[in-house]
């Protein structure tokens, strides 16, 4: 393992020897002076050599140091090499106010000199070279932001008992609905890939496992090219048992989302603001809650009308109440609730005295949809009656009906797309920025 010395932690040490390894971000090769930017997962330093170009009867011993020379003049953009050198501090330096002077040098992967993408390159063509793409500290940023995200999410949840399940991709039906359902060969048979794992987490409250949660990809046959749809992604899942109805899967929601948002503030609060230009604002709880029905009549008012009116909230109607809460509550999330059965899958739970409306949410951040979640049916004859009221034959559902034929308590849960997440909340414009690989229909490499 090379010895090395990670680029963040160069300022915190004194003068002297140091070994750090990286790939090159740029060099300027000059007559008497060479400078390389290297830069690693952490940062970037700026790299000195004494060019030394030919040699002469005083030098003649620095027939190492005209290797060097000759090694950087040659270096593409993009090789990755270690060196070992003395670092100096030196305020002069405009890169961190360091530099280090290079001894030795070792190429350890040599790139090839053409670049395929430069910062003017598309969006789709990066995402061609999306592993070069993802050397640009912004791309670094984002995933570490992931990371701690989960981190902080799984955290809470750990320190509320909950247990971490996997559930299976490969199913035998549709876990939504029958659109957007990829189909694969499966031996003698026909197997779908999941798109959610809703039967799955409804199980564990079979299972009696009480609290649930999973991180893990979802699929969905989606031809459409929007910013914000992929055809596999990660979905953040959770499902928890006695509840008394969605307002319980919303309380769980929103401290999670503090949680994961504290996190990230606290971690990264400013290297979001350097790199993104953001300042990162931690949600307050409670969300502001309005029903859909209501929702729709405030973005009515303000003068849009959704092209159809029994319908969901489209994307512009999301963007429309996301900017009132924005003027009236000073808060970036919004919790539409209550959604009418007729658009919403059989197993939400409709209101006991009304049951063309559920008791079930979408939460919105800043003009996107970002997660539903709601409080299950779970009493076995009224969930017949609502997947024959889906047109839905219960023959298809056998193996999801007996969970609830054994038992399963009053439950609820959302799902959450976690790239939604940090797309809105890094301010980005799609989802594939935020996305390690992206997959959409004309996607399936790299
Ligand atoms: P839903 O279908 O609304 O609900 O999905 C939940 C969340 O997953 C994300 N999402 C997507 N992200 C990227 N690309 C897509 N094609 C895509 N489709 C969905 C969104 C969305 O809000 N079983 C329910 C959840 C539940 O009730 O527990 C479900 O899957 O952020």
């Amino acid at each position: 393992m090379t010895e090395r010395i990670l680029i963040k932690n160069l300022s915190a040490r004194e003068d002297g020897p140091v070994t750090v390894a990286g790939w090159v971000e740029t060099v300027r090769d000059q007559k008497k002076v060479q400078f390389i930017v290297l830069r690693d997962e952490t940062g970037a330093v700026q790299l000195v050599n004494p060019a030394v170009r030919e040699l002469t009867d005083e030098n003649a011993g620095s027939a190492h140091t005209l290797a060097v020379t000759e090694t950087i003049s040659g270096l593409a953009h993009g090789t990755f090499l270690s060196i070992t050198g003395e670092l100096k501090h030196d305020e002069r330096v405009k890169l961190g106010g360091l530099e280090v002077k290079i001894g030795s040098l070792e190429v350890a992967a040599e790139a090839i000199p053409e670049t395929p993408i430069t910062s003017e390159s598309s969006l789709d063509k990066r995402m061609d070279w999306r592993f070069l793409d993802l050397r640009r500290p912004e791309q670094n940023l984002i995933f570490r932001i992931q990371t701690t995200f989960e981190h902080a999410l799984r955290t809470y949840w750990v320190e509320n008992d909950f247990i971490e399940v996997h559930t299976p991709k490969l199913m035998a039906s549709a876990s939504e609905s029958r659109a957007e359902l990829f189909e694969l060969d499966y031996f003698e048979t026909k197997a779908y890939l999941a798109q959610s794992p809703q039967f799955f987490k409804q199980m564990a409250q079979s299972a009696g496992f009480g609290k649930i949660f999973e991180i893990a990809p979802a699929f969905r046959a989606d031809p459409s090219f929007t910013s914000r749809h992929s055809t596999e992604f990660t979905s953040v899942d959770a499902e928890i048992s006695w509840v008394d109805s969605h307002e319980d899967v919303m309380k769980l929601h929103e401290e999670l989302l503090v949680a994961g948002f504290t996190a990230v503030k606290e971690k990264h609060g400013a290297a979001i603001a350097e790199l993104f230009g953001i300042d990162l604002e931690v949600p307050t709880v409670p969300f502001p809650r309005i029903p859909l029905a209501e929702a729709k009549q405030i973005v009515a008012d303000r003068g849009y009308v959704i092209p159809r009116a029994d319908d969901d909230m489209d994307p512009e109607g999301e963007r429309q109440i996301s900017a009132y809460v924005k003027e009236k509550y000073g808060h970036d999330f919004v919790f539409l609730t209550d959604y009418a059965s007729s658009i919403r899958p059989f197993y939400h739970r409709r209101h006991e005295g009304d049951p063309s409306l559920t008791n079930s949410y979408d939460l919105i951040y800043n003009g996107t949809e970002i997660s539903t979640g709601a409080q299950r049916e779970h009493r076995i004859d009224v969930l017949i009656e609502q997947a024959r009221d889906k047109g839905m034959e219960p023959e298809e559902l056998e193996f999801y009906l007996d969970f609830f034929r054994y038992g399963v308590p009053p439950h609820g849960g959302f799902g959450m797309g976690l790239a939604r997440v940090l797309m809105l909340m890094l301010q980005q414009q799609s989802i594939r920025e935020v996305t390690y690989l992206f997959r959409g229909p004309t996607r399936l490499l790299p």
